[in-house]
């Protein structure tokens, strides 16, 4: 048994890391969450209260992070900025809290000497072109397009510097893009899937020929758990699952399954400096962590997600008008 720190907990993907710790482990956790729009406590609902505690704080309060890190065997910082939309209308607080959050922890980390794992993104790479037979490996250079994506290289470089210079006890984790449950809508595929619902139609920025790599949230937390209990020490590991999709396709699916016209969408506005393709080789992870996905049909995945967010209506409505007039007033 052991004490996780969960940074980020009540946001998409750290929520969903601590079902799956609580379901497939014997391990005590404690998120650390602002609560900015982005996180949520009903996705936290109902979790046992005996292995669960939940501290509303901001990372960068250094004296709140040393109390919770001295208690922990394990910090997993997933807390961040992390829509690349909201970062090129107002950077300051990617710098805060993907900088600053993040120089706050591994200090912390550091002074008590405590296991550290770095949850970050395949968008510190930069974009592929459409045809290059290469993917992103744990050699590529780094070569981040957005301020969202230059905050994140920024913390992995910390990270990592810290692991030199003071023998940080850390790992680092990229992972591609992500789906399934507890997505705010701000994000492309429940945006699109609540549209439908809203009677909206989807909106494609430019052409739509932009390729994600998408991997379900699970497979995800099944690829943390796994760097945490057998990873080496300073070693980043990349996670993907094989999941290409242009952006295009995505929508057509979300309408297939949705009973509508494929060609039931808009095309809007481009994102500035719109990374073009991402594309995760994660053979490392595969063959020295021995970790595999589970979620492997990305068209079930995707009907699961819409009956998700059909089911569970008072966990997105809130958050969707406003989303949405913030999208409205940007001509996306
Ligand atoms: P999210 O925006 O859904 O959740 C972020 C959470 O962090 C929220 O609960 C928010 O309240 C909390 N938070 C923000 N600032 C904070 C602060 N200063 N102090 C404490 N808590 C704070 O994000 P997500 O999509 O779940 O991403 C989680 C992590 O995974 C991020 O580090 C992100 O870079 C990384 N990541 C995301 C994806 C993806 O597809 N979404 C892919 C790869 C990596
Ligand atoms: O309405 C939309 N229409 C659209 O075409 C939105 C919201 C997005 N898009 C496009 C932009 C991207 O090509 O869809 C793609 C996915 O967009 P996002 O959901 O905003 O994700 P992305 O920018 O790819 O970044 C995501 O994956 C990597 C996460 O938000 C990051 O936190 C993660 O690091």
């Amino acid at each position: 048994m052991q004490n996780l720190l969960v940074t980020g907990g009540a946001g998409f993907i750290g929520s969903n890391f601590v079902h799956y710790v609580l379901e497939n482990t014997d391990d005590h956790v404690t998120v650390l969450d602002k609560l900015t729009y982005a996180g949520n406590l009903e996705s936290l609902r109902g979790l046992p209260e005996e292995r669960f505690t939940f501290v509303q704080g901001d990372i960068v309060d250094a004296g709140l992070v040393e109390g919770l890190v001295a208690q922990a065997d394990v910090v997993v910082h997933y807390a961040a900025e992390s829509h690349n939309d909201n970062s090129l209308h107002d950077p300051r607080p990617f710098l805060d809290t993907n900088i600053i959050g993040t120089y706050t922890l591994i200090e912390a980390a550091r002074k008590h000497n405590k296991r550290f794992h770095h949850i970050s993104t395949d968008e510190v790479y930069g974009d592929l072109e459409l045809d290059d037979p290469e993917r992103f490996t744990e050699q590529t250079p780094y070569n981040p397009s957005s301020p969202y994506s230059s905050t994140k290289a920024g913390s992995d470089l910390l990270v990592r510097a810290w692991v030199r210079s003071f023998g940080l006890q850390a790992t680092i984790s990229n992972c591609s893009n992500n789906y399934g449950p507890y997505q705010h809508v701000e994000k492309f595929i429940p945006r699109q899937i609540t549209n439908v619902i809203d009677g909206i139609r989807p909106k494609l920025y430019g052409k739509g020929e932009n390729v994600r790599d998408w991997i379900h949230a699970n497979d995800h937390s099944s690829a943390v758990l796994a760097i945490i209990g057998k990873g080496k020490i300073g070693e980043t590991y990349l996670i993907g699952a094989d999941g290409e999709k242009n952006n295009k396709d995505v929508v057509e699916l979300i309408l297939k399954h949705m009973g509508q016209a494929p060609d039931a969408y808009d095309h809007v506005v481009d994102r500035p400096g719109h990374d073009l393709r991402y594309a995760i080789d994660s053979t490392k992870l595969r063959d020295e962590l021995g970790w595999e996905p589970k979620f492997s049909n990305f068209d079930a995945g995707i009907e699961d997600t819409i009956a998700w967010y059909r089911e569970n209506e008072n966990w997105w409505r809130p958050q969707k008008a406003q989303t949405e007039a913030k999208y409205k007033e940007q001509g996306q």
